[in-house]
């Protein structure tokens, strides 16, 4: 095989650490040793069937069909290169494929973390020091390159920067834990408000039951009461209460023809004006029947109406029948109303045949027997205003109130058990976040999350806030991102994604909604908005809620110690 110069300057120096290192050919990874410590012969690792010399390794001439034989120069970088990734191909036995069957030049990098160079790159006369640190690539110094080893520095603040990674990932962890204690007390909260509620429903169901049996108790008693005239003041106090009724139809009745009757009078002289203008202003000598008789007939009428008038109710006479009823004017039915003169009121009567100084010893008594008598519905409650007894009305008040404490209760119950069956995500944690926000600001508007509940658009100058979806579910896509350098990106790798849907109808769109991408963050923040298409949103937010778990460090035991 002819070599020129170079080449054999370049196969020379790659030969030459060979010996000095760890007797391996330059470029080969510690994976692929295996395949270079025959030193007698050197068989193409994915093409067994061809051996070569080991003066041929790193010869700088591409003998082997998987560029095996050059794992040290970039003899053989067209051929393209195994991704590390890759399974090994030393079992493949016999196959002639195009792939190199290594992944590119290694890289010791002492000091930092050994690397796979592009072939392409080996000696390229271009440090690639974010690959290899050590400088190893650039050997022959092509151009007269010379590439320092910095992998202790590059290496240290590597370490500097993993580290700093690791502690953030365990804050991020411990906060994680954290929230997930708080979302186990929170359900444990709602938990024992359903307990609670279903045990008090179940106190308040008898409590009806008994109430709406006291009732309907009372209500008969009422109605079987021995004073059956019913409202106030016996049959006198019915008396009133028809007579008020009717008089009160026949004002009404009164008013409104007295807005007819000036409403005809209105028209009367309307009429009359026009008759007169047509009397005064017809000529007589435009021989007209129609006319003539009309302006006859309107002085017969006109005769007529100078008779006698017949008698006129006068507006006093009307205003004060229209009189709203009071002490003073129309009829005071208070009098009536409030006179104690009921059917029951007999009882009292006996005080007057007592002697005056038991008097009251003895009003007492009565007043006593009367209330007793009300309960026990012998008698009327007929000194309230209402037409029903007190009793009455306080046992259906009391009814009612505990069958508004079951249908609230009974609302409230629902309300926490569907928040139970609600997903919340793995270990409930977004259970802890629920009705918290984040909010940042990009362009015109202020965007705001919260957790669980909805996404708004707040317009910065004063236009309002738009609804941009209300929470919906938990779901899971697919991120494909470049780290940032600021940790403020998805990523790659499966993304949990909250969906707001159903949001504030788009001009000629559709309803708003946002996806939120969530990634792992030291806290809750909200670093970007975008709307991809029209009123169709994508937030990325970091949570510690999206963080993987780190265990936490165990305590060691006293005997570990
Ligand atoms: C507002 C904002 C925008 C949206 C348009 C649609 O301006 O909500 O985000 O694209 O309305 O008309």
């Amino acid at each position: 095989m002819r070599r020129t110069g170079a080449l054999a300057l370049l196969s020379a120096l790659a030969h030459g650490s060979l010996a000095a290192a760890n007797s391996l050919p330059r470029g080969v990874g510690p994976e692929f040793a295996r395949f270079y410590t025959n030193k007698s012969a050197f068989t193409c690792i994915s093409n067994p069937s061809i051996t070569l010399e080991p003066a041929q390794i790193n010869d700088n001439s591409c003998d082997c069909p998987d560029g095996s034989d050059e794992p040290g120069t970039a003899a053989c970088s067209h051929i393209d290169s195994l991704s590390p990734e890759q399974p090994l191909p030393g079992s493949i036995t016999g196959t002639t494929n195009t792939t190199n069957a290594l992944p590119g030049f290694w890289c010791a990098n002492a000091g930092h973390i050994g690397n796979y160079v592009p072939f392409m790159y080996v000696n390229d006369g271009v440090c690639d020091y974010e690959l290899c640190c050590d400088g190893s690539d650039e050997f022959a110094h092509v151009g007269g390159i010379q590439c320092e080893n910095r992998c202790d520095a590059i290496g240290k603040e590597h370490r500097r920067l993993e580290e700093e990674r690791r502690q953030s990932k365990e804050r991020s962890a411990k906060r994680k834990r954290t929230m997930a204690k708080e979302a186990r007390e929170l359900r444990r909260r709602v938990e024992a408000r359903v307990s609670t509620l279903k045990a008090e429903l179940e106190g308040l169901e008898i409590k009806k039951e008994e109430l709406q049996k006291k009732y309907e108790e009372v209500e008969r008693s009422e109605r079987n009461k021995v004073v059956k005239a019913g409202g106030q003041g016996g049959r006198l106090g019915v008396l009133v209460g028809h007579a008020k009724a009717r008089v009160a139809k026949l004002r009404d009745a009164l008013d409104k023809l007295l807005d007819q009757r000036d409403d005809l009078q209105d028209r009367v002289e309307q009429l009359e004006d026009i008759l007169t203008k047509l009397k005064e202003e017809y000529n007589p000598n435009f021989n007209d029947e129609g006319v003539k008789a009309a302006v006859k007939a309107w002085e017969d009428y006109a005769a007529g109406q100078a008779g006698e008038k017949p008698s006129e109710i006068s507006d006093t006479e009307i205003t004060e029948l229209l009189k709203e009823d009071g002490e003073s004017s129309g009829i005071n039915w208070a009098e009536f109303e409030n006179s104690e003169e009921s059917d029951a009121d007999v009882i009292y009567n006996w005080e007057a045949y007592l002697p005056g100084p038991v008097n009251d010893f003895v009003r007492d008594k009565i007043e006593l027997l009367r209330v007793w008598a009300i309960e026990k519905g012998i008698l009327a409650d007929n000194r309230s205003g209402a037409k029903e007894s007190r009793l009455v009305t306080a046992a259906r008040e009391a009814l009612n109130a505990v069958k508004n404490d079951i249908s609230s209760k009974k609302a409230n119950l629902e309300e926490q058990q569907r928040d139970l069956e609600k997903d919340y995500g793995v270990d409930d944690i977004f259970r802890a976040l629920k009705g918290k926000c984040v909010n940042s600001d990009v362009g015109e508007y202020n965007y705001e999350l919260c957790w669980m509940e909805r996404a708004t658009q707040k317009s910065k100058k004063g236009h309002g806030n738009t609804n941009m979806g209300n929470f919906v579910r938990i779901d899971k896509e697919i991120a494909d991102e470049e780290e940032r350098p600021d940790g403020k990106s998805l990523g790659r790798g499966e993304r949990m994604v909250l969906r707001y849907e159903n949001g504030q109808g788009c001009w000629n769109g559709p309803q708003r909604r946002t996806d939120v991408w969530l990634a792992c963050a030291e806290v809750d923040e909200l670093w970007r908005v975008t709307e991809s298409e029209k009123c169709i949103y994508k937030m990325e937010v970091g949570t510690p809620a999206a963080c993987e778990d780190v265990q936490e460090p165990r305590v060691r035991t006293k005997d570990e110690l």
